[in-house]
């Protein structure tokens, strides 16, 4: 996060805003959409940064409930719940999210969640930002497999293919992408980055992906990099 956004972090613990940030969290626990967006939208009216917003409030909301999912004091259809309301949340948020948008392309990156993983909120926002940043994306949604990737690859003639996965369990299924982008004539040059609650560095290494994106704002500067693409002036 930049200054603006510290000054506004030290702005909102200075009195009702704080609040603000707080009735988000609770409201996502509760699955609330109505309310979660009513409080976003007063958030923005009084001032705070969609940064601080999204980060403080959203993002804090639903850690909260992954911990409560983890000790089970919530459950499936609850956390679905919760799901919604974030997504909901994100909605008001998007347009200034996207509003940095550049008139040149960057690059085309295909952006799916890997077969067997249903989670699709870290996914959607990464699309969001990278579009933000002016790149076309085609999000190929949750459980896509190798062959997926590899078609919309081809067809789309991408620089770059980006995986999520939230679960121990289909985190080995990205090296299955990797390894048929890479045996397949015209994907193989195609960039790869993955990322998602229980992806590292180091397993990024492992796998052998040229990138790792340890957030939705990470995954922008790595998109950069990868694809040789500026930041917006
Ligand atoms: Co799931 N779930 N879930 N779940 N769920 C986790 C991931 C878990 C950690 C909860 C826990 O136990 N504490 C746990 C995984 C444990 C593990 O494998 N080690 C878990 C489990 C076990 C399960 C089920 C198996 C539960 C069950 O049915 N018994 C089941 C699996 C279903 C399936 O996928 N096949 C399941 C189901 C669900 C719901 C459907 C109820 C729901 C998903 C709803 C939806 O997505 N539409 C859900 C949710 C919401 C969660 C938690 C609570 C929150 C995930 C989330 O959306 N976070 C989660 C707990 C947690 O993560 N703390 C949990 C917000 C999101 C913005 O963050 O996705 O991490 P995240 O994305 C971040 C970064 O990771 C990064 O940028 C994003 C923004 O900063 N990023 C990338 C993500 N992708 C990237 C790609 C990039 C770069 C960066 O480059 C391409």
């Amino acid at each position: 996060m930049d200054s603006t956004v510290d000054e506004n972090i030290r702005f909102a613990r200075g009195g009702s805003l704080m609040e603000i940030l707080e009735e988000i969290i609770q409201q996502l626990r509760k699955g609330d959409e109505k309310e979660v967006v009513d409080s976003v939208k007063r958030g923005l009216q009084q001032g705070l940064d969609w940064e601080v917003i999204l980060g403080r409030g959203l993002f804090a909301g639903m850690e909260t409930v992954g911990r409560l999912f983890k000790e089970e004091d919530m459950f499936v259809p609850e956390v679905i719940m919760s799901a919604k309301a974030m997504n909901a949340g994100i909605k008001v948020l998007e347009p200034l999210m996207t509003g940095k948008e550049e008139m040149c392309r960057k690059g085309i990156v295909i952006l799916g969640t890997v077969k067997g993983d249903l989670h699709d909120l870290g996914k959607s926002l990464v699309a969001m930002m990278l579009r933000g940043a002016g790149f076309e994306v085609i999000d190929i949604g949750v459980d896509a497999s190798a062959e997926r990737f590899v078609e919309a690859a081809r067809s789309h003639h991408a620089q770059m293919v980006g995986m999520s996965a939230l679960l121990t369990t289909t985190m080995p299924y990205m090296k299955t992408v990797i390894e048929a982008l890479r045996r397949t004539r015209g994907t193989e040059g195609v960039r790869t980055m993955i990322g998602g609650a229980c992806v590292t560095q180091q397993y990024a290494d492992q796998i052998g992906a040229d990138a790792y994106g340890e957030n939705a704002g990470a995954a922008v500067e790595e998109a950069r990099a990868l694809m040789g693409a500026r930041p917006a002036l």
